[in-house]
């Protein structure tokens, strides 16, 4: 049989949504306080996906300014429909308030129009377009007022012509077991009959596929009574998917359905790259969707979709050298742009950071550009000088969770002006210096590599032979069970004066990533 290895999109792309037009499929992710904003990818086999273009890649297009990583733009779901994409999401702001906005473009490569706001109340928007051409919006909102909760699906017509939500609202359905958080609503027609997929359980353990069913598109909805149609959270330690949920059906022009959904892989109970886009086997029969027919679950190894011609499949390295063009699409700065922090060298070779004010513990703009970890056992590495003249002055690696809970790697000096690289770990307002090193003026190599129990970090100044360990910080560190949020780890560059006014300057030459053995 021929096989691809899942997760189709590693490391930190939680809340899939999918189309299709003609052979091309086109899938979107959550992007919360990164920027730019939900990563658009593009694939004609469903297994090797490409990225394409950020829907939101226009500062003025998201306002993320003072958010939490975890907040910002959530779960969005894209539809093709007469000509047009769409794309419906959310801005989520401080866990608390929202803003569900659509936005289009004919090609999907961009540009997207600006977000039109859409007066819905709620998260986990999704567009659903029935046979007569009409648009139905669904999305979950709290079933009970105060408090983002348990909660209900609903649905209101969307005018196409005005982006406006239109007539009355219709409550679809509290889930297959009320109160266990229903999320995520999807919409299908199969047969003559309206099939609303769901997430529910919360997006953690409990997290699962459910269903209900309607012979109109406004309801009354059923739950269907093989509910979860999808979960692992009867499985124990060893199976080595969990959280399962969130999904999205596609059709393949030759027939065959597949879903595309999230999932983790924990190690020893704890995940650190977050929600993955794990693909999935569907068939439908006379009851609606089943998921995963043969093996009824989400395995690591699938059997290849129909479309997909055999292929050797490649880990996602990458060589980034900077020299004289702006980082590539894998690259994201936090809450904003941040070109006017981080730009080409003036010689053309490499970027030069500035130590900006702005700490990487804020929720504003620091100057930092990262790329996901997608390998638990990875290595990355760095080339940078750094000139700094004051012990606050610091710029190297991040292994970034969020704003509140990561590591750096630093080139900086002590109090008596003498160069050193520094570790140091940031856990909610506590930052401990675990080690430094003294270190020769000049270029000097950074390096992380991670495994399945820690992050070891080194150094070594330019033109020696050896690598000098800093120091370790054990995985489970920048895992979501101890950080919270919704994020997977970041592997980035930073520079920063730590709030003092500074005119030093990082420049770095190079930052490779390298999925480790096995991976
Ligand atoms: C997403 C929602 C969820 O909108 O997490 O817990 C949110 N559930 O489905 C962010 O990914």
């Amino acid at each position: 049989m021929r096989t691809f290895r899942n997760p189709v999109l590693p490391g930190c792309h939680p809340d899939p949504s999918i189309c299709r037009v003609g052979a091309d499929f086109y899938l979107v992710t959550s992007s919360f306080a990164y920027y730019p904003g939900l990563p658009l990818f593009h694939s004609r086999d469903l297994v090797r996906w490409r990225r394409l273009t950020h829907v939101l890649n226009r500062p003025g297009q998201l306002p993320l300014q003072g958010l939490d990583v975890s907040d910002g733009v959530w779960a969005p779901t894209i539809r093709h429909h007469d000509g047009t994409f769409y794309v419906v999401s959310t801005v989520a702001v401080n866990r608390q308030g929202s803003i569900t906005f659509v936005v289009t473009a004919t090609d999907p490569a961009g540009p997207w129009s600006d977000p039109v706001p859409l007066e819905a109340e709620g998260i986990d928007p999704s567009l659903f377009f029935d046979d007569d051409g009409r648009c139905w919006f669904t999305a979950c909102r709290d079933a009970a007022p105060g408090g983002r909760g348990p909660g209900e699906l609903w649905m209101r017509e969307l005018d196409l012509e005005r982006l406006k939500l239109v007539g009355p609202t219709h409550v679809l359905w509290h889930g297959a077991v009320r109160g266990a958080w229903v999320e995520a609503p999807r919409l299908y027609k199969r047969d003559g009959v309206y099939h609303l997929l769901a997430a529910e359980g919360g997006t953690e353990r409990n997290h699962s596929v459910t269903a209900a069913r309607a012979a109109t598109v406004t309801g009354p909805y059923v739950t269907d009574p093989r509910s979860p149609l999808l979960t692992h959270r009867h499985r124990g330690p060893a199976e080595p998917v969990h959280n399962v949920g969130h999904a999205d059906l596609v059709d393949t022009p030759d027939g065959e359905t597949w879903a595309v959904t999230l999932a983790v892989r924990p190690i020893d109970g704890t995940h650190t790259l977050g929600r993955e886009v794990f693909l999935v086997p569907v068939t439908w029969t006379e009851h609606g969707p089943v998921f995963a027919p043969e093996t009824g679950g989400v395995r690591l190894t699938e059997r290849l979709p129909r479309l997909a011609a055999p292929f050797v499949e490649e880990a996602a390295r990458g060589r980034t050298n900077f020299d004289g063009a702006v980082p590539g699409l894998e690259w994201s700065s936090l809450r904003g742009p941040v070109t006017h922090l981080i730009r080409p060298a003036a010689d053309g070779r490499g970027l030069e950071i500035d130590a900006a004010p702005e700490p990487l513990t804020t929720t504003g703009v620091p100057a930092f550009i990262a790329r996901r970890q997608q390998h638990v056992r990875c290595h990355a590495t760095t080339s940078l000088t750094f000139p700094a003249a004051h012990p606050a002055e610091e710029a190297g690696l991040a292994v970034f969770q969020n704003q509140a809970h990561h590591a750096t790697l630093a080139l900086t000096v002590d109090e008596e002006g003498h160069p050193q690289v520094a570790l140091t770990i940031r856990e909610v307002g506590t930052t401990t210096r675990l080690a430094t090193t003294p270190l020769p003026p000049g270029k000097t190599h950074l390096s992380v590599e991670s495994d399945e129990s820690r992050y070891l970090f080194r150094a070594r100044p330019a033109g020696t032979a050896d690598w000098t360990e800093v120091g370790t910080v054990e995985r489970s560190f920048f895992s979501t069970e101890r950080a919270g949020g919704f994020v997977g780890v970041h592997l980035g560059l930073y520079a920063t004066a730590n709030g003092r006014p500074s005119t030093a300057r990082a420049t770095v030459r190079r930052f490779d990533y390298e999925p480790g053995l096995g991976e």
